[in-house]
């Protein structure tokens, strides 16, 4: 197939992105926004990768399923994602659970969240439904997936990677033929199958879904129809096509967009407080596992108009220093000291403080004489002078969320009950 065919199967595609859940482990981080609407990288959010894979690929048509605390995600979107032109035949639609197709439910699960969408989708017309959890941190050429799922003449093709099996409870997990064919789909298994000839590692659907638009739709109808569906995807309807139909998978590393840094295929869930930590201070390696200044493909987003970060000595001579680290527009690093920390827009990090290993989101204000060690900080908590993180774990425990391996989240709400 020529990369123009392959690009004309974008265009003929709609995303379909899955972000109304929570992400309930990342705890305090979405009490008040949905796991998507999180920051990532220092500039972005969450959603941005799924979004922007969407736009490399070459599809123009997008849809967002929210549900959950949605109003930051919908802001987001508003206002870093509302280019796209009708009479250029692109279109942007957040779709919010409104009981549209019954006054009873919201969206009960995935497939119903496509389900009570069916007329908004159809007045598109798109040929073929990218289906994607807006939740990862990924880059990813989706029209290489179209390209399979058109070449097999699939019911539907299933984006897999591999992962320990103790990892693997957390997904769906399927076995394969040698054509790729799926033979067996099991959603979060107490025991996960292993692959053929690796009896640590088990393929796991990493919940992108390619169908034909109508097949989906007459699916999603039976579907609906059905008292016993939970109405999910992983759930319910992949399991019933593996069973009934044919569904494919397809290997992540065969569409991953790699730049000429990244050595292995690069996909994190970031679903928890310490792998959200982690994937974001990874940023700031020496070589990173994730390339995200590869201008081949960009990472969209909405942008803040900031001036550059300012490093600045203080009035007493003591220097404004960071190493090892990500500083976005708008911070300001003045007297004070940062080793490997990543730092959102529009940060103040006032003097003789000292920071390691430190995510701050945008706006956070990190008070004099301060001392932080691994921490993420929520967007816009003013962290008081003198306060010291990162050294005591009983007092951490005590004050803010500390995980099991000494990360700690500060929230305004902690900082609020500290100071009462
Ligand atoms: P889960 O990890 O359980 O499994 P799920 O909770 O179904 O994921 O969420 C998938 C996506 O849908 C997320 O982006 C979430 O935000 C969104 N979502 C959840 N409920 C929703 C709702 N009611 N309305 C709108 N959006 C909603 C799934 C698959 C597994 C697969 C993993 C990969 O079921 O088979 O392995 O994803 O992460
Ligand atoms: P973002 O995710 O865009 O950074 P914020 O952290 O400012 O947004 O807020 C997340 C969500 O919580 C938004 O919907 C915001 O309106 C809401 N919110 C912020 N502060 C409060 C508050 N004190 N009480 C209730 N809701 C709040």
């Amino acid at each position: 197939m020529s990369t123009q065919d392959q690009g004309s199967l974008a265009r003929q595609s709609m995303a379909f992105v899955l972000a109304g859940g929570r992400g309930s482990r990342l705890k305090e981080l979405t009490d008040r926004r949905a796991k998507p609407a999180v920051y990532f990288g220092g500039k972005t959010r969450i959603i941005d990768f799924a979004l922007s894979n969407s736009i490399n690929s070459g599809i123009r048509r997008i849809s967002v399923a929210t549900q959950y605390k949605a109003h930051s995600l919908i802001r987001h979107l508003h206002r870093g994602w509302s280019f796209f032109r009708p009479e250029r035949n692109e279109s942007m639609d957040i779709l919010p659970a409104s009981q549209r197709v019954n006054e009873e439910n919201w969206y009960l699960g995935t497939a119903d969240a496509v389900y009570q969408n069916i007329d908004i989708v159809e007045s598109y017309a798109p040929k073929y439904m990218v289906v994607l959890a807006g939740d990862h941190i990924y880059k990813q050429d989706y029209s290489k997936m179209l390209e399979q799922h058109v070449a097999t003449a699939a019911d539907v093709t299933v984006g897999c990677i591999e992962a320990s099996l103790e990892e693997a409870k957390g997904f769906g997990v399927m076995a394969v033929d040698t054509e790729d064919r799926i033979t067996e789909f099991v959603e979060k298994p107490a025991n996960p199958p292993s692959m053929p000839g690796d009896p640590d590692q088990a393929l796991c659907s990493m919940g992108i879904y390619v169908f034909e638009t109508q097949f989906l739709f007459e699916i999603l109808k039976e579907d609906a129809a059905d008292p016993n569906s939970s109405h999910d995807f992983g759930k319910d309807i992949i399991p019933r096509l593996v069973k009934a139909g044919t569904a494919f998978a397809h290997p992540f590393s065969r569409s991953c967009v790699k730049s000429g840094l990244e050595r292995e295929p690069y996909w994190r869930d970031v679903g928890t407080i310490d792998a959200f930590w982690q994937a974001n201070l990874d940023l700031t390696d020496f070589t990173p596992d994730l390339d995200i200044y590869d201008t081949e493909w960009p990472i969209w987003t909405y942008q803040e108009l900031n001036p550059p970060a300012k490093f600045i000595h203080n009035e007493e001579g003591r220097r404004g220093q960071a190493i090892s680290s990500m500083v976005s527009g708008g911070c300001i690093i003045s007297g004070s000291s940062l080793l490997r920390c990543l730092m959102f827009t529009g940060v103040r990090c006032n003097s003789y403080s000292r920071l390691e290993g430190v995510v701050a989101m945008p706006h956070v204000d990190i008070g004099r004489n301060a001392r932080l060690t691994n921490v993420v900080i929520d967007r816009g908590v003013q962290i008081p002078q003198d306060l010291v993180v990162g050294e005591d774990p009983e007092m951490d425990a005590k004050r803010f969320r500390r995980t099991e391996n000494g990360i700690c989240l500060i929230t305004k709400a902690m900082i609020d009950k500290l100071e009462a």
